[in-house]
């Protein structure tokens, strides 16, 4: 199976369904095109890749996943957006092109995310494919995944321990909150629209999830210090240079790739029940160890 190609066949098809979600007639059109520089500006979108797929394969159709597919790499760009800014990470390079705040301005880039955000609730709330109750799920999901409890309280964390010697442990649910919610929540948001999961398939799908989320991080970690400016998208070594912990830093490269490979076949085993349906979230899980940006 060729995951990259598949993997552009979900980036367009959540884009399609992203694009038509705008408001077009905006009554601030440079807000929009801040929003659309944003969204479209070459993400991987691996995220909605995860949604697509178990809804997929556990028998869910295309309509029941496009809204949280695209409800969730809005929340992703958000953070993204916030991440760069000057106040957090300050980086002006992102996906190889200028960050939102530095093609536009803090103000902007800052509204930018919080329009995001609200998108994102937006999208599963307006969907009529999906029942009401279902609809309620997904919003708590995603708004636990993504707020104090999740993504933002493993960038508080991050933020004030730049510089400081963090454990194993400690690192470790840095990311696990950081990063590795929203990629877990996009991998049960997939089960929770296909409406065909049991609780035994639940649990699988969380080991599997939790395996990806941190081998992501460890490969981020990891390109940092080998992986080539121009396709990253970024200066190599950023994180180093802002004295940031790192599995590299912690368990020296050759360990942290042991520590890839080991999440690697953690995730892969966490799949055996589903056979051969599960083989596109295999393949999903070799990309993410091997991808180079
Ligand atoms: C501002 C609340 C708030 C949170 C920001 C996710 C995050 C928290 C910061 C991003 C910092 C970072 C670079 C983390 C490494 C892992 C990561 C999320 C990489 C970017 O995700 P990809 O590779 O990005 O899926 P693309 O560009 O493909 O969408």
């Amino acid at each position: 199976m060729d995951i990259r190609s598949q993997l552009g066949v979900y980036q367009q098809t959540v884009d399609s369904f992203l694009n038509q979600c705008i408001d077009k007639d905006s009554i601030d059109p440079p807000l929009q095109e801040a929003m659309l520089y944003s969204l479209f500006n070459g993400g991987k979108r691996v995220r909605p890749a995860l949604i697509y797929i178990v809804n997929k394969m556990l028998g869910g159709t295309l309509e029941q996943a496009n809204s949280s597919a695209a409800a969730i790499e809005c929340i992703h760009s958000y953070s993204l957006v916030h991440d760069d800014l000057p106040a957090m990470d300050d980086d002006d390079l992102r996906r190889g092109k200028p960050t939102c705040h530095i093609a536009y301005d803090e103000p902007t880039a800052i509204l930018v995310g919080d329009a995001l955000q609200c998108l994102a609730f937006e999208l599963i709330a307006n969907d009529t494919n999906l029942n009401a109750d279902t609809r309620i799920h997904l919003i708590k999901m995603l708004s636990k995944a993504s707020g104090h409890q999740g993504m933002v309280v493993g960038q508080a964390f991050d933020l004030r321990n730049v510089g400081k010697p963090l454990t194993l442990e400690q690192l470790e649910a840095m990311h696990q909150h950081k990063t590795g919610a929203l990629l877990k929540c996009a991998v049960l948001m997939g089960a929770v629209v296909s409406g065909n999961v049991t609780d035994e398939q639940l649990e699988h799908l969380e080991l599997y999830a939790e395996a990806i989320g941190l081998a992501f991080q460890v490969q981020d970690d990891i390109l940092d210090i080998e992986g080539d400016a121009s396709v990253i998208g970024k200066p190599q070594g950023s994180d180093l240079e802002k004295d940031k912990p790192t599995y590299p830093a912690l368990l020296g490269l050759e360990g942290a790739k042991l520590k890839l490979q080991q999440l690697h076949e953690q995730a892969i085993a966490a799949l055996k029940s589903f056979g051969e349906s599960a083989d596109e979230l295999k393949a999903l899980a070799d990309f993410i160890v091997q991808r180079d940006h």
